[in-house]
């Protein structure tokens, strides 16, 4: 049986400085992602709060909102079977020097701030993280 999911992917401020947009998307497409919407926006900090409320009380939550809003992201709706994990699974580890070969964090990600990637982590979240920002 199918089950096509969609998932929100965003790409972090440090690879959209670093140009790597392209190089990203290709990774997605080449694993059989659709990419259904896509917008280069830069959200405020206010905004990144609201995204990352899960994470607030973590002591790296003000600096993790700061660099969410430090720069232009782009945000995108993936779509294929079983997207949400395939998604995490290209992605890597949160920490890139725990991220396995052949992973997007593995390639481009710095550190475990600037990690050049995000995913949703379940469908009930994507759902939330795709309304988030294509809710029109
Ligand atoms: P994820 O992005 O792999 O889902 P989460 O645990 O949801 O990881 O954390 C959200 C983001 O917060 C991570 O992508 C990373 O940029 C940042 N982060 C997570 N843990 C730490 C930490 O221990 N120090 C600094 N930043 C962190
Ligand atoms: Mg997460």
């Amino acid at each position: 049986m199918s089950n096509i999911e969609q998932t929100l992917s965003i790409i972090k401020p440090d690879a959209v400085e670093r140009n790597l947009e392209r190089e990203i998307k290709e990774f997605f497409l080449h694993k059989g992602f659709k990419i259904l919407k896509e917008k280069k926006i830069q959200i405020e900090k206010n905004e990144a709060e609201k995204f990352y409320k899960v994470h607030e009380t973590k002591p790296f939550f003000n600096d993790l909102c700061s660099y969410l809003s430090s720069g232009p992201i782009v945000a995108m709706v993936l779509e294929k079977e079983n997207a949400v994990l395939d998604n995490r699974e290209l992605m890597g580890a949160t920490n890139p020097k725990e991220a396995d070969e052949g992973t997007i964090r593995k390639k481009y990600g710095i550190s475990i701030d600037k990690n050049s990637i995000h995913g949703s982590d379940s469908v009930e979240n994507a759902k939330i993280e795709i309304d988030f920002f294509f809710k029109d």
